[in-house]
């Protein structure tokens, strides 16, 4: 159903129902998630988030920006704050089609003298629009009306200038006469005497939006007393909500000097990405990108919990609610990579997921992850990933390798490695250039492992993240049973494989999209990373 007939369904049903203020796309889709059936977009709001006055500061096409995001970001039909229309009948009009045009299911215009301002600042009779003049840009608008369904709500402003009860009946009678669908009638008393008068001296069956406001301590079982009371605006409160919680956390950030304490007052960030519908980015990227069926994996969890005091795996550890492992299989899965082995040891019963494979690490007190790797290594009949399980990646870098693996590189082995030395088990590579700072780095291959890690003075070092492609996979099975395993590093088979021969190739992540966990602090930082 259009959003215009869905509000059309509301004024026609029974009973009243709320709409709630919001002023972006944000807003507008937190007022749908609470319950409610409608939003206003309220023109208070939306100036005071853009930092401008109530006045027709901002253009109507600056407000229709706005509206485009709040009518994307909810299913919910908008009634629109059109204040006096923009201008005259013609931009009225103009204002009305292009909100159809959009998708928009009302607006409401006030009948003031453009420019307008704030209803709760305004104070002069005299700032009421001609009521004939108003008339006919209801009018016009009804006219220039495309579609069935879009509503338009004509808005009193007598009350709130002391122009009295009957001034704002006539004018009522007026503008429905023009073709308004319903009256919005204003008051900025604390109490509901004005909205209660005029409703008694009204007697036209249409439906009435109230904005309680200044009388909100008024029942709402009082202000619907009268049935006609269909719409009750709850006109700004999301934006003052706002205001109050940016200034308690920018005045607590700046006391602190850090945002330690800051962090347990505001939602996280994957709170942001739920509400950016980050789920249906993944659902496409499944569809739409290039997938990687003919690449598995292997994800390295046999090692214990370390220096993090719990007691399972470190892959079980959760990020944003959610396990490290479960975060690793996702991003393997959305780039269609579905063949995975899962390589366990301490509390080896916890790590049972549908869909993976899985070999136990007996040894995994005595071992590093290279055993680990040599027992998975024999059973891998294609290229695969080699994860290490306690190392959080971002979804692209694993993108990246599989992209680069399949269209430039030829190497053996591909590392993703990042330049600064804070992976713990990293090793310092020297790579067979200086990185380039300003542009993309292709065909960097690894020429050196270094046994005591450097300080990166030389532009030419950089450290193995734990995230590895391995393409001839008969070379590194044929390599690692020639090692020595019970005594070995991964940094030993990287040696040996350059030895041998192989071309290792690298690509350098930026620092931030990697975090190998080995404190509460990673655990939070991969949380921020997402
Ligand atoms: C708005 O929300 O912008 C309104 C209602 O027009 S009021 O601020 O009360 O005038
Ligand atoms: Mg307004």
């Amino acid at each position: 159903m259009n959003k215009a007939k869905m509000f059309r369904e509301l004024l026609n049903t029974q009973g009243h129902f709320f709409l709630m203020e919001a002023h972006d796309g944000l807003s507008a889709k937190i007022v749908e998630e609470a319950g409610f059936q409608a939003v206003w977009a309220s023109g208070l709001s939306i100036t005071a988030s853009l930092g401008v006055r109530d006045n027709n500061e901002i253009s109507y096409t600056q407000l229709l920006d706005v509206l485009e995001y709040m009518n994307d970001a909810t299913d919910l039909p908008i009634l629109v704050d059109g204040d006096t229309g923009y201008g005259n009948f013609n931009n009225a009009c103009r204002l009305l089609q292009k909100l159809e045009q959009l998708g928009i299911a009302a607006v409401c215009i006030e009948d003031k003298k453009f420019p307008k301002t704030n209803s709760f600042l305004e104070t002069k009779l005299d700032a009421l629009a001609d009521p004939q003049e108003f008339a006919g840009k209801i009018r016009a608008m009804k006219e220039a009306q495309r579609t069935k369904d879009f509503t338009v709500v004509a808005r009193l402003e007598s009350l709130i200038v002391g122009a009295g009860v009957e001034d704002a009946v006539r004018r009522a009678q007026m503008y429905l006469d023009a073709g308004a669908d319903a009256i919005l009638v204003h008051s900025k008393r604390s109490t509901s005497k004005d909205i209660d008068d005029f409703l008694s001296a009204f007697d036209r069956q249409v439906p009435v939006f109230i904005v309680p406001t200044k009388y909100y301590t008024v029942p709402v079982s009082h202000l619907t007393r009268d049935k006609r009371v269909r719409g009750i605006i709850w006109a700004n409160q999301n934006v003052r909500a706002c205001v109050t919680a940016m200034q308690a956390i920018c005045q607590r950030i700046y006391d602190d000097g850090c945002i330690t304490n800051a962090e347990g007052m505001i939602a996280p960030v994957s709170e942001l990405f739920r509400l950016q519908k980050n789920e249906e980015y993944l659902e496409m990227e499944k569809k739409y990108l290039p997938m990687y069926p003919n690449v598995s994996a292997v994800i390295l969890a046999a090692g214990g919990p370390g220096a993090l005091d719990f007691s399972k795996p470190k892959a079980l550890l959760k990020v944003n609610g959610k396990r490290i492992l479960d975060h690793q299989l996702s991003v393997l899965a959305s780039a269609g990579v579905s063949d995975i082995t899962v390589v366990r040891g301490y509390k080896s019963e916890e790590i049972q997921t549908d869909d993976i494979k899985v070999i136990d690490n007996d040894k995994w007190k005595d071992t590093n992850a290279v055993y680990s790797l040599a027992l998975a290594a024999p059973k891998m009949k294609q290229p695969y990933l080699m994860l290490y399980g306690d190392v959080f990646f971002k979804r692209y870098l694993l993108r990246s390798i599989l992209d680069y693996s399949e269209e430039q590189s030829d190497a053996d082995f591909i590392l993703v490695c990042v330049k600064e030395d804070y992976i713990k088990s990293g090793y310092a590579l020297k790579l067979n250039k200086k990185l380039d700072v300003f542009g993309e780095d292709t065909d960097l291959t690894v020429t050196e492992v270094c046994a005591e890690k450097e300080p990166d003075a030389s532009g030419d070092i950089v450290y193995f993240s734990g995230l590895m492609m391995i393409k001839n996979y008969d070379a590194a099975a044929a390599l690692l049973r020639e090692l020595d395993l019970e005594s070995v590093h991964m940094a030993n088979f990287i040696v040996r494989a350059l030895e041998d021969g192989l071309t290792l190739g690298v690509i350098v992540s930026s620092q931030e999209a990697v975090v190998d966990i080995n404190s509460l602090n990673d655990l939070m930082k991969a949380g921020e990373i997402g």
